[in-house]
């Protein structure tokens, strides 16, 4: 097991498109428990391939609640491979979202509030299920990763190059890695 670091923008990994997961092998499965290890350390609720550098067709999330005083969180981890969406509903919700990719900025994204899915779990078994709530924005959030899209793709043009400024300021500061 072994943190992997988090590409940042203005990384163009970050615009591949992921390609699919042919078989699920021990490199697979390696960069999957790497991703969940890289995941709760950060910490994120989500962490897709590609933001690891790997650009396949892959995805890890845990909703887990941050650990309050005297009380274990309980993982709740998920692993979703070659993910669809198969409808979505006509509903759309706000969620103040953040990215791992996109260090300490938050902005309001519209996304619809509930999705049909498939994917392959880790052990290669189809699995569908109508998903919503805070696992539906997270899951959207990701799939956008596969296809070398990021939240602030959904903002306004304005409201998008003020968060990339900032990212880079930070880079000048030093105060974010590379
Ligand atoms: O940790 C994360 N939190 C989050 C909050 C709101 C909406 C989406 C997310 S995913 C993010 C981790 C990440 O960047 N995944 O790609
Ligand atoms: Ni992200």
């Amino acid at each position: 097991m072994a943190i992997r670091p988090i590409l940042c923008i203005p990384d163009p990994v970050l615009r591949e498109i992921s390609t699919p997961v042919d078989s699920i092998d021990n490199e697979v499965r390696t960069l999957i428990s790497d991703m969940f290890e890289t995941m709760y350390a950060a910490p994120g609720i989500g962490l897709a391939a590609v933001q690891v550098g790997v650009p396949k067709r892959l995805l890890v999330i845990d909703l887990m609640e941050p650990a309050e005083e005297g009380v274990e969180p309980v993982k709740d981890s998920r692993v979703f491979i070659n993910p669809e969406i198969l409808s979505e509903s006509n509903n759309l919700v706000p969620y103040n979202e953040g990215c791992l990719s996109i260090p300490e900025q938050y902005a309001e994204v519209m996304r619809p509030d509930r999705v049909h899915a498939r994917w392959l779990d880790e052990q290669g078994e189809t699995q569908e299920e109508e998903i919503s709530g805070l696992l539906a924005v997270c899951l959207q959030h990701e799939i956008d990763h596969l296809n070398g899209v990021l939240f602030i793709d959904h903002l306004s043009r304005l409201k998008r190059d003020m968060v990339v400024r900032k990212v880079a300021k930070l880079r000048r500061e030093g105060r974010i890695a590379a």
